[in-house]
């Protein structure tokens, strides 16, 4: 079924439960710093296996320790639920991992 963008306040609404996020031209964005190239792309791996498993994907940059964050729904054309979904399941690893 075709999902539908949440409208800004909602958005908002989930924000306040998501410490770092933002909304930023129309995606959930956020940047982790990790110690060290490798800390950032074993992150990256984690999130990886676990967005597989919900058919939803980021849009994400690394440089050295740091990785960027965006996460939109393409087929919605906004940030739907599953980003919400997506930026919590993030979040539950990042919160697990050695920080710079
Ligand atoms: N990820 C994101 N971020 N947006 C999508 O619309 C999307 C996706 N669609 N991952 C999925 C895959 C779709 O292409 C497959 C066929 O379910």
């Amino acid at each position: 079924m075709a999902r539908t963008p949440l409208d800004p306040e909602e958005i908002r609404r989930q924000l306040s439960t998501l410490p770092g996020w933002e909304l930023r031209d129309g995606r959930l964005r956020r940047a982790f710093e990790f110690r060290d190239f490798v800390e950032a792309f074993a992150f990256m791996t984690a999130v990886a296996l676990r967005v597989q498993e919900m058919d939803h994907h980021p849009e994400w940059s690394n440089v050295y320790g740091t990785v960027r964050i965006e996460l939109v729904t393409h087929d919605a054309g906004g940030v739907t639920d599953r980003d919400v979904e997506l930026a919590r399941r993030i979040e539950a690893i990042a919160t697990r991992w050695p920080k710079a």
